[in-house]
């Protein structure tokens, strides 16, 4: 029998997952579980990298593994795990940084936009990510990586380090691609088009979490900044915000460009505000309601990341035993 791709992604425990979370990530893991062997964590060393309230962290980690379960992830079906149960990552990230430049760390946009972000804790791990990022990639061989936009450099970065380590020591990764969906792969804050929705800006009043609730989702949509044209029409570059809209409806409802401009054409924003903010509301519901169930039952959440852990582990271990042998390292 043919063996399936593997495919692998993760999401920081660094606050609330968002609509934007949903749409550039999780929604396009759950429709490959059949063709892909999957991967999917929480990333919480990654999480601290930028400070962290510990007992939030911990908590913010099993709400994340419960909204993957009701965003769709069924863990019969995918092996989802907490980033840190899995060693291998720490090491392998460390062996990595030894195969990362200096310059292409520098350069990584995430790091100068957290760098200005958080100025009184500009520390290594920020600078070192893509390693680490590499390193969770690089463990389980995967075909694809499925990211938003704003990750795509960080996947770049892998494939260079990667093929670097290949041409020293022969072929020992498999270099992946990033896979980054055509629609919804940069949701842009509803206060501000021009900065992408994050989970951890918890004082955006652009923030649409999993876990809002639909009168919180209606009055979030309902003041979300659009322009002063009043015609519904898909223009990225000059249109900001209702493009972003659009896209979050295209996302929500499955239809194109052309048929909501033509649903709309000649309403204002009023009632397409109302009609993007009632699709989020039903995309949402339930998804919060399983979530909200699941987060009751820690004893099931316990279980699923230790059987996720070890699936990982030891597919780790045998990436991470053969990269040792290779730069050198004396087996025990
Ligand atoms: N707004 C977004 N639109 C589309 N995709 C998004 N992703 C995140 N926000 C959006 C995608 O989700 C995955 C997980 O991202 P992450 O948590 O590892 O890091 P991030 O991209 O830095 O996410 P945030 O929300 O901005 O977190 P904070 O605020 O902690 O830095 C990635 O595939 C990402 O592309």
């Amino acid at each position: 029998m043919e063996e399936k791709k593997v495919m692998l992604s993760g999401i920081k425990p660094s606050g609330d997952l968002t609509l934007g979370s949903y749409l550039g990530a999780i929604k396009h893991w759950k429709e490959r579980a059949d063709e892909f062997d999957c991967y999917y964590f929480m990333a919480d060393l990654h999480a601290i990298t930028v400070r962290q309230n510990p007992a939030d962290l911990r908590r913010r980690t099993l709400e994340q593994l419960a909204q993957y379960i009701a965003c769709g992830l069924d863990p019969e079906k995918n092996t989802l795990f907490i980033q840190s149960h899995v060693h291998e990552h720490a090491e392998l990230g460390w062996v990595l940084n030894c195969y990362a430049m200096f310059g292409e760390l520098s350069r990584m946009t995430q790091f100068k936009d957290k760098s200005a972000k958080n100025a009184d804790n500009i520390n290594g791990g920020l600078f070192t990510y893509p390693s680490l990022m590499a390193a969770d990639i690089l463990l389980y061989q995967p075909d694809y990586v499925p990211v938003g936009e704003d990750q795509k450099q960080h996947v770049e970065l892998t494939r260079d380090i990667a093929n670097r380590f290949n041409h020293i020591y022969g072929d020992v990764f498999k270099v992946p691609e990033p896979y980054i969906p055509k629609v919804g792969a940069r949701i842009m804050s509803l206060a501000n088009p021009e900065a992408k929705m994050s989970k951890s800006e918890n004082d955006d009043p652009g923030r649409v979490t999993l876990m809002d609730k639909p009168e919180d989702i209606m009055r979030l949509f309902k003041r979300a900044i659009t322009d002063c044209d009043a015609c519904v029409r898909y223009d990225p570059e000059n249109k900001k915000g209702i493009s972003n809209l659009m896209t979050i409806y295209s996302c929500a409802t499955g239809r194109t460009f052309a048929q909501i401009e033509t649903e709309f054409a000649g309403q204002g924003y009023g009632s397409f505000k109302t009609a993007v903010g009632e699709s989020v509301v039903e995309l949402l519901r339930p998804i919060r309601e399983e979530a909200t169930r699941l987060i009751a039952d820690k004893a099931y959440l316990q279980d699923v990341c230790r059987a996720g852990a070890q699936k990982a582990e030891y597919i780790a271990q045998k990436t991470l035993r053969k990269v040792y042998k290779k730069v050198g390292f004396v087996a025990k």
